[in-house]
């Protein structure tokens, strides 16, 4: 699949395929990212890509015409297919897993990363298919929401993560949270004592691991994300067993 990126700040796209696992996923092929400078595409010596609103008030916009000629180029290298044309502002759809899942099917992406104040309203109007925020907190433009788009795609990509552990983790297909996690040493030392590793752990009875993981995670989930908890409820993923530990727990 194909993510073509048009950009003020191309740099910042240079670590995903340098870095940890995700990086599988640039190396192998998978996943081809190409990058469009804003910049190459403005039509005057100075290069300019912004301007003030008309209207007045703070800040500034990213210039039409260049966004035309950008997304032109991207189009014409593409060649036909209907990838999602995806603007990242504060006022899009809020991302989550199940739609990282869907553009991680499909074809991929263009991503189109604001800046400033916004980008004019009729690039939007007649290009974009898909507003995307990554939540409720201001950032200073589209490439980190683009970054964290690309990151939660590459990690599907088969070959890139352990087998299981895409399908097993928190927001993976049981939508719960996950319960705690431990490794070597069995207890450490520490200056006010040692601290053991929860025995059940250690036991080898895998049912039993596995139903104390389940109730950790199902705990943890209760008391820090009620919601998910309902939506697992609501979609059939909790058993009677799930619900009887539910039901005593003191939240
Ligand atoms: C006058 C109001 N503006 C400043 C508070 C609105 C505004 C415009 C552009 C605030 C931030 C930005 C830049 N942010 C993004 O481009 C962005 C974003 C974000 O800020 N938060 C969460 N998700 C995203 S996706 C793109």
């Amino acid at each position: 699949m194909r993510f073509d990126v048009v950009t003020l700040f191309p740099e910042l796209f240079d670590a995903p395929p340098k870095h940890g696992v995700t990086r599988r996923a640039f190396e192998s092929g998978a996943i081809e990212l190409r990058l469009w400078p804003l910049r190459d595409f403005a039509d005057d010596a100075y290069r300019r890509v912004d301007d003030r609103p008309f209207g007045g008030g703070p800040g500034m916009v990213l210039l039409a015409e260049p966004l035309e000629r950008a997304l032109a180029a991207v189009r014409a290298s593409r060649g036909g297919g209907a990838a999602p044309v995806v603007h990242f502002t504060p006022a899009g759809r809020r991302l989550d897993q199940a739609l990282v899942r869907e553009i991680a099917a499909g074809p991929g992406a263009v991503l189109l990363c604001g800046r400033y104040e916004g980008v004019d309203q009729r690039v939007v109007d007649r290009q974009v298919t898909l507003e995307l925020s990554l939540g409720d907190y201001v950032l200073s433009g589209g490439e980190l929401p683009a970054l964290v788009l690309l990151d939660a795609v590459a990690r599907l990509q088969p070959g890139v993560l352990s087998a299981g552990s895409a399908e097993l983790e928190s927001f993976g297909d049981d939508g719960l949270l996950e319960g705690p996690q431990y490794s070597r040493p069995e207890r450490l030392h520490t200056a006010d004592g040692d601290v053991a590793v929860p025995a059940v752990l250690l036991s080898g009875h895998h049912a039993e691991v596995a139903r104390w993981r389940r109730e950790r995670s199902l705990e943890l989930t209760a008391r820090r994300r009620p919601d998910l908890i309902h939506a697992a409820r609501a979609a059939g993923r909790l058993s009677v067993a799930d619900e009887r530990f539910l039901s005593h727990l003191q939240l």
